[in-house]
């Protein structure tokens, strides 16, 4: 059992669901995780009413809603399921606390995919052996490891097999040698990839070799949001939630975007803490 990480609640007050050992394992190994089925179908049908309104239709929407993870979504941030990852895989211990997260937003992105819609385009890969300033990094000592940039994909629709999620070279993470031309192919056998009820996340650091594919069901399309989160002092990404979307998010989720900086001593020396003066752009 390793030591109990903060936080121990989400910021509606909910128990944080903490990583089993099985999950530890399969994500450092893998460096991807599957969460199935978190959401229910009340708040499913809201968060695929404000993705496609934030795509389609954003000017009707208030404006603290015009965003990502505005209104009914901003509950995805820190779903207590992904927070028990985050807080294993990502946070900086010195900086949480009960009252704020240990890791940041970063950055994030919808993706409607009607049939035919194709994102083969794999990148990324060996992050074990890159420097922190490129975020894409991948670090472990026995027991402990840190992941990096990491992307938590909503799947809100359902993904059945062979319907094209995100592909992944699993283990490529720490991969030593470059990728060969030959598996570069999407037909290659080196690639994993999953399915999944709607409401479900899937977590993978940005350090692995990682592609979309094409997307095959006429049926049903993808609709998935892409949110990456990083270290406290660390942004990889442009852009955050605007201070009023933000400022209707209860106090702990704001702590996902506060500046960027780590400082020394008691807060407000040290950043455990979002204010309008300490806001991340
Ligand atoms: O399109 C996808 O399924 C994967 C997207 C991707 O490569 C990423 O978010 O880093």
């Amino acid at each position: 059992m390793s030591a109990q990480l903060l936080p121990n609640t989400n910021a509606d007050g909910l128990p944080v669901i903490p990583m089993t050992d099985a999950q530890r394992y399969i994500f450092d190994v893998r460096g991807w995780l599957t969460l199935p089925g978190l959401l229910n179908t009340a708040q499913l049908d809201e968060i695929r009413a404000h993705q496609m309104n934030f795509l389609y239709e954003r000017d009707t929407l208030p404006s603290e809603e015009q965003d990502n993870h505005g209104g009914p979504s901003q509950i995805l941030l820190d779903h207590p399921a992904v927070v028990g990852v985050l807080n294993e895989i990502i946070s900086n211990q010195g900086l949480a606390s009960e009252d704020s997260y240990g890791f940041r937003f970063d950055h994030t992105y919808t993706s409607h995919r009607e049939a035919g819609h194709d994102n083969f385009r794999p990148h990324g890969g060996s992050g074990y052996f890159n420097f922190s300033g490129s975020s894409h990094v991948y670090e472990m000592l026995p027991g402990k490891v840190h992941a990096g940039l990491t992307r938590v994909v909503w799947e809100l629709n359902d993904v059945e097999s062979g319907d094209g999620g995100t592909l992944f070279l699993s283990g490529s993470h720490k991969a030593a040698f470059e990728r060969p031309e030959e598996l570069s192919d999407r037909q290659s056998e080196i690639w994993d990839t999953y399915d999944c009820p709607a409401g479900s996340a899937v977590i993978f650091t940005e350090a692995l070799c990682h592609s979309g594919t094409r997307w095959n069901n006429s049926d049903r399309a993808r609709l998935s949001l892409f949110t990456c989160y990083n270290t406290v002092n660390a942004k990889w990404g442009k852009g955050c939630p605007a201070p009023d979307v933000v400022a209707t998010m209860p106090p702990k989720r704001r702590s996902l975007f506060r500046g960027v900086w780590h400082g020394m001593g008691d807060a407000p020396q040290i950043n455990r803490y979002h204010d309008e003066s300490n806001h991340a752009i």
